[in-house]
């Protein structure tokens, strides 16, 4: 089924000067770009987008770097978006993704790992809402 999922470079793809590598692998892998955009975010944004995990440990940090520099939000659709995306970026910590996934090969830790992913089709559409507009959604260009 044709899926939508939200994918974010994060502050340290964007500051690692990484963007156009994450940008050229999710292209080979046949995403379409429906929406780009950079933005800052802020810790009442970012603790608003990431809110499921208010609460656990890692949350204070994660807001922190999460709004400690540019990130490049992107709305992505093709089949099977939700899994296929997961699967090029790899687990959370780069330590236990596979090799040849944009973590394994360019995220530092666990915490600062490059890329957001979402993790289920409903989040997808709920995420990509939470950064983009239905008209900045661009079907067929
Ligand atoms: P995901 O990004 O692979 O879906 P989640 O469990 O949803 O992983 O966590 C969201 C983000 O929070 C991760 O991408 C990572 O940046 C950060 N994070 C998750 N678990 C930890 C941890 O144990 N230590 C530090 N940061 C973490
Ligand atoms: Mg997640």
């Amino acid at each position: 089924m044709v899926e939508r999922t939200l994918a974010i470079l994060k502050p340290d793809c964007v500051r690692r000067n990484l963007a156009g590598e994450v940008l050229a692998r999710i292209e080979k892998a046949g995403f379409r770009i429906l929406g780009m955009k950079m933005v800052k975010l802020t810790a009442e944004t970012g603790g608003g987008f990431y809110a499921v995990h208010r609460g656990r440990p890692f949350f204070n940090d994660l807001v922190a770097f999460m709004s400690s520099g540019k990130c490049i939000p992107l709305a992505l659709e093709k089949e099977n978006a939700v899994a296929d995306f997961r699967s090029l970026i790899g687990a959370t910590d780069p330590k236990d993704a596979a090799p040849g996934t944009v973590r394994r090969d360019l995220a530092s830790s666990k915490g600062e790992n490059i890329v957001h992913g979402s993790d289920s089709p409903e989040n997808g559409r709920i995420e990509i809402a939470f950064f983009f507009s239905e008209r900045e959604l661009i079907q067929n260009a």
